[in-house]
């Protein structure tokens, strides 16, 4: 999975990135700009347990990839050099993150002045909409071209899509994002070709500060309250207290956030919202050398599920055998499942579900 880091300058974007990725980046500098690049690994204590079971060789937790573009979707959006590189690389990412900042620090102003969260939230949709304007202005010229090269069999499917993307428009102008258009099937298949960034799910972070944790619980329920929608998540996180917290070994963090009275990280809620968003579960396979879990798309098919793992896997699928997780931890392992018919064969179709522990058998 992979997520993209937005906000107005000075949200603090980089902080939250490196609070998110512990200050792993792996920045690749793009002449002038630099986009920040680092993975997480996403928690998932199931795995502890089937390594209990199984005593793995080796443990693989599922990855995310942050992408901190550093620079203005506006500007981004217009500039077809190196602009044009960043918003290939935003468009190509699962969901977003808006960064949006709450926090108070006279050395570093707000670049409008003055602290809104409401405000720059709205500000943040209209650079949102306004670079899937340009993606779809520059879809709608190429399609009048090559209307005038079509064949006639061909001119149906492209005076359609030109259709579409029109009616898109109409509501992109009213800043109204994709992801709250409830589109038809057939519309969204069109438009997931062109990898609208108003289409992708967004996490409100709301950055905020040190001074405001105490009440931060209390800050998140009225957040949510005023902003959360269609596919739109909303938290708040204390980006440099997070930040700073990724440097200390496990032991003093705890401590920390005992003090603090921060139960769970905010870095496992961001993203826990994210999965959510985007309807991904785990699913788990295990064997002595490897015990790895996967994300997937809720009640992805079997044969797909394979396809993560190894595409030969996929290409020569024969079966699944499923065993769910509370299940086999029951019993003990596949053998003991498999005597207590816990253990099932599953075909191609199957839907896989969260906490499923698959061994897929294939020949190639
Ligand atoms: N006081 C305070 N300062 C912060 C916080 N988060 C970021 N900053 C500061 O705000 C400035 C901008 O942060 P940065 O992450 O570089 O913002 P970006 O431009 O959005 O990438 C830096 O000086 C940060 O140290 C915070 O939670 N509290
Ligand atoms: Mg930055």
């Amino acid at each position: 999975m992979e997520i993209g880091i937005i906000g107005l300058p000075a949200s603090g974007r980089t902080t939250v990135f490196n609070a998110l990725t512990g200050g792993g980046s792996s920045g690749h500098a793009t002449a002038g700009t630099s986009a920040h690049i680092g993975t997480a690994f996403v928690p998932e204590p199931r795995l502890e347990v089937l390594a209990g079971i199984f005593h793995p060789g080796k443990v693989t937790y599922p990855s995310v990839t942050y992408i901190d573009i550093g620079a203005s979707l506006k500007n981004i959006a217009q500039d077809k050099g190196i602009g044009g590189k960043f918003l290939n690389e935003l468009s190509q990412v699962d969901a977003l993150i808006n960064v949006v900042r709450a926090f108070k620090n006279d050395a570093v102003p707000h670049i409008e002045g003055s602290l809104d969260v409401e405000r720059d939230i709205a500000n943040m949709n209209l650079e949102i909409v306004f670079s899937d304007l340009i993606i779809l202005e520059r879809r709608l010229s190429k399609l009048e071209d090559s209307l005038k090269a079509a064949k006639q069999a061909e001119k149906v499917g492209i005076v359609r899509e030109q259709e579409v993307i029109e009616r898109i428009k109409i509501d992109l102008e009213k800043d109204i994002p994709v992801r709250e258009m409830n589109l038809a099937d057939e519309v969204q298949r069109m438009l997931s070709g062109y990898q609208l960034l108003s289409a992708k799910p967004l996490v409100i972070v709301i950055n905020i500060g040190e001074e405001q944790l105490p009440e931060v619980n209390k800050l998140i329920n009225e957040w949510n309250t005023r902003f959360k929608g269609e596919k739109r998540a909303v938290t708040a996180i204390c980006g440099e207290l997070e930040m700073e917290l990724t440097q200390l070994d496990e032991e003093a963090a705890e401590e920390f956030r005992d003090e603090y009275g921060l139960s769970e990280s905010s870095i496992d809620e961001i993203l826990k919202l994210s999965y959510d968003l985007l309807g991904l579960i785990s699913f788990f396979t295990a064997n002595s050398n490897e015990l790895r879990a996967w994300s997937v798309i809720d009640g992805t098919e079997a044969q797909k599920a394979a396809g993560k793992v190894h595409s030969d896997m996929e290409k020569g699928f024969i079966r699944a055998e499923v065993t769910p997780f509370e299940d086999l931890v029951k019993c003990g392992g596949f053998s003991e499942a498999k005597k207590h018919g816990v253990l099932r064969l599953e075909g191609k179709t199957y839907p896989v579900r969260d906490g499923d522990v698959i061994t897929f058998l294939f020949n190639v």
